[in-house]
């Protein structure tokens, strides 16, 4: 039905939809995600929290967690460092649109208790090593020389379904592994498991597979319009190339999620207006029609406007 196809819109998974069906009946289900306080909230973090907003409007309880501990596992800084970002991450995401009522937590506020590091333990002794590192892969900032602290971030992630209470469980999609791991896993140490979404990845501004606050290649979603032009100006964005284009991406998950058309403005001696759905963009872009800097210009200006109400709340 409606509900099912606005949550499902735009997604990579949902394991299972099933299981999904049967959380709507609940009285008051909850969906939650995690973040580690680490910079600036961009772009890639926006298809998640879109998606969230989707999640509330269909009758979901929100649960932000503000994964202190995690961030500090993953060397993001000092905790008073990261917990000063986890302030201004929580405003950006009510600037974001999601509404009063959501809850924000702080990792740190519940995962050092006794009953929660028990169940760390316990699931400590049923998840294997490899299982653990392989989980961290794309989450971790190590590639060779690997901490302890990288297989005791799985395992809290996991622990936290449990401890949130949580029916619904949302990440892009480089949380997948954990994310098996807790359907596996969770079972074992006497809890339900939670249905899993899973939303795609946003590319950098280089060109690099995932728009990341610790790499210079994100759009911020409270950047100065003047930012937002020079980031995009500057962008990886290959004539004719449609996979893994960034402005590509922005277009689809930013403008063509609530427009059917998108207007692109260009002189006459250019070859004039184009009005395009999404597969005539593609289908344009491909042939080499549209220009990447009518593109850049056309996405620069609707981006400027669709964040417009993030950067009057800091006002
Ligand atoms: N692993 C996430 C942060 C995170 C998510 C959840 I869901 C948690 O319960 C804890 C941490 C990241 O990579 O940002």
């Amino acid at each position: 039905d409606n509900t099912i196809d606005m949550i499902e819109r735009g997604t990579l998974e949902i394991i299972s939809h099933d299981e999904l069906k049967e959380k709507l009946q609940k009285d008051s289900p909850v969906a939650y995600i995690g973040y580690e306080p680490s910079g600036k909230v961009h772009l890639g973090h926006a298809i998640t929290v879109k998606k969230m907003i989707d999640l509330q409007k269909a009758g979901f309880k929100i649960k932000i967690l503000l994964a202190d501990l995690h961030a500090y596992l993953n060397e993001k800084g000092t905790l008073e460092e990261i917990k000063e970002i986890a302030d201004y991450m929580r405003k950006c995401f009510l600037a974001f649109g999601l509404s009063e009522e959501t809850e924000f937590i702080l990792g740190s506020s519940f995962q050092t208790s006794e009953e929660y590091t028990c169940k760390i333990y316990q699931l400590a002794l049923s998840t294997t090593l490899a299982r653990a590192k392989r989980s961290m892969a794309q989450i971790t900032r190590h590639e060779t020389d690997h901490r302890v602290a990288e297989v005791i971030y799985p395992l809290m992630q996991v622990i936290d379904m449990l401890f949130l209470d949580v029916d619904v469980a949302l990440g892009g999609m480089e949380q997948r592994k954990i994310h098996m791991l807790a359907r596996e896993n969770l079972p074992k140490v006497g809890s339900s498991v939670p249905v899993i979404i899973h939303t795609p990845l946003l590319h950098g501004t280089d060109g690099s597979e995932k728009m990341s606050s610790s790499k210079e290649n994100f759009i911020a979603i409270d950047d100065s319009p003047e930012t937002i032009k020079k980031k995009i100006k500057n962008s990886f964005c290959p004539a004719g190339e449609v996979e893994g284009n960034p402005i590509i991406e922005i277009a689809k998950h930013f403008i063509y999620d609530h427009k059917d058309t998108m207007l692109i403005e260009r002189p006459p001696k250019f070859g004039g207006n184009l009005e395009l759905s999404y597969n005539e963009l593609l289908e344009s872009y491909k042939d080499g029609k549209l220009h990447p800097l009518d593109l850049k210009n056309t996405v620069t200006n609707e981006l400027i406007e669709i964040l417009e109400p993030v950067r009057n709340y800091f006002e």
